[in-house]
């Protein structure tokens, strides 16, 4: 029996650098290229391995110290037998620790580790401070093959992981079919029942991915004061039956609207080619509007609104939202809008952030009309004010942009537009 000590071996960059993991403790035995310590440099981290057989008899260092090349990390206790065979081995394969050397080594791991992860039989194995780095980026820690000895992950494999799923973002289908897999089923923790998802969601889930994943969004919330714009509404009747006319506030909020997009024209176009930092301005006012079907939302467009009567856009709302809900609407006519409206004023609710209907820059959101208590002309009035959400593609327009659109969409709706004249 006999003591030999294991000392921080050259390892090129790796000078005066932490300890992030002890990987033995006190009376464990150890083979030759047993990982023993974990230590990491600002670019990287290493394993260090045991350079022979025996038992641990005492640990010199903790995570957290610092360490250089010579630096004592354990005593080892060999039995005669160990000992022997160590001597035989040195002569064989003494030879120092070389850059080179430890390529060859983790060339020989990675192409190890590629038969297990392909075979699937072996957990992944990584420091914890890895495990915790993959999972703050949002990394499966068990999808990636480690380049350190026995596979071992450490943060240079998170990070080419990361790089390798970046540059295959065009491949869309694969990001979007990708599956994430619950740790426990639900069927764990109660009675469940699977049925098939409808059509039309299936399809507009590829589509809202897209625009999610795609568009960075930024929602601007605003509320426009309805209560000329309400009483005009309220006091329209039917010229020859003296009945009230049924106009929803939508039809009003697509013509003040398209008023908007005449003046902000970067609201109405759609970033096509990116690449060359080429963007499409259109010269039409076909608005979008989201209809709630049993089937799924869907948001067929009222063409050239800019042309038409207020009444005229109400009568072609009716007949657009029942052809989508009956599935009698041709599919063109979901495709080619400016922008979009999703209004849940009829349903309930305030502000929201909508996703844009890409490839269009912008949708806005409308909540339910409220009366308020609002400071006006002086004094507190009951006034009606109608909750605006406004989601724009901060690509193409900025957040100045975007208030001063609300602005002029809110005089649109307000006492000075002349809607009486759309009628
Ligand atoms: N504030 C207060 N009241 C409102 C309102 C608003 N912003 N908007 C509509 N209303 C009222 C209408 O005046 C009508 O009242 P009356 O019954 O007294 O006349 C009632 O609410 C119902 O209106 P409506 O919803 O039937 O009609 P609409 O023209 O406002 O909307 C349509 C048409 C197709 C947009 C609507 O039926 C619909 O599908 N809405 C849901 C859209 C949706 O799901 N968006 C979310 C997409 S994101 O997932």
């Amino acid at each position: 029996m006999s003591d030999k000590e294991i000392k921080v071996p050259n390892i090129g960059e790796f000078k005066d650098v932490e300890v992030i993991e002890v990987l033995v403790s006190n009376g464990q035995s150890v083979s030759k290229n047993d990982p023993i310590i974990t230590i990491e440099s600002d670019k990287s981290s290493v394993e260090i391995p045991a350079s022979f057989d025996g038992k641990v008899k005492s640990v010199k260092i903790k995570v957290g110290d610092r360490v250089s090349e010579g630096d004592l990390i354990l005593i080892v206790e060999q039995s005669g037998e160990e000992e022997k065979s160590i001597e035989q081995k040195t002569i064989k394969e003494a030879k120092p620790v070389t850059n080179q050397n430890q390529k060859e080594k983790i060339e020989k791991v990675i192409q190890t580790q590629n038969l297990i992860k392909k075979d699937n039989s072996e957990a992944s194995s990584a420091s914890p401070k890895v495990r915790k780095f993959a999972r703050e980026l949002g990394v499966n820690i068990n999808e990636i093959v480690g380049s350190e000895r026995q596979g071992r992950i450490v943060e240079d494999d998170v990070k080419n992981f990361i790089s390798s799923k970046i540059n295959k973002t065009s491949d869309k289908t694969e990001v979007q079919s990708k599956k994430i897999v619950s740790e426990f089923p639900h069927s764990d923790f109660g009675e469940i029942e699977v049925k098939d998802m409808p059509r039309v969601k299936k399809l507009a889930s590829t589509y809202l991915v897209n625009s999610w994943t795609t568009i960075p969004h930024v929602t601007n919330h605003d509320e426009a004061d309805i209560t000329e714009m309400e009483d005009f509404r309220t006091s329209l009747t039917d010229m020859y039956t003296g009945e009230r006319k049924k106009i929803t506030p939508l039809a009003f909020i697509v013509k003040a609207l398209v008023a908007s997009l005449k003046k902000f024209p970067s609201f109405n176009s759609s970033i096509d080619d990116i690449e060359n930092g080429k963007i499409t301005m259109k010269n039409y006012f076909h608005v979008g509007i989201a209809v709630d079907t049993p089937h799924g939302l869907m948001v067929p467009k009222i063409r050239n609104a800019d042309n038409k009567s207020i009444s005229y856009i109400s009568n072609e709302l009716k007949t657009v939202s029942d052809q989508c809900r009956n599935l009698k609407i041709d599919k063109k006519e979901f495709f080619g809008g400016s922008m979009t409206i999703t209004s849940l004023g009829g349903i309930g609710g305030s502000f929201f952030t909508p996703i844009i209907n890409y490839p269009e820059v912008a949708i806005l959101g409308v909540g339910k009309a409220q009366k308020k208590q609002i400071f006006f002309n002086g004094k507190f009035e009951t006034r009606t004010m109608l909750p605006l959400s406004l989601s724009y593609d901060h690509r193409i327009i900025d957040g100045a942009e975007a208030a001063r659109f609300n602005n002029d969409l809110k005089e649109n709706l307000g006492k000075n537009f002349a809607y009486k004249l759309a009628v």
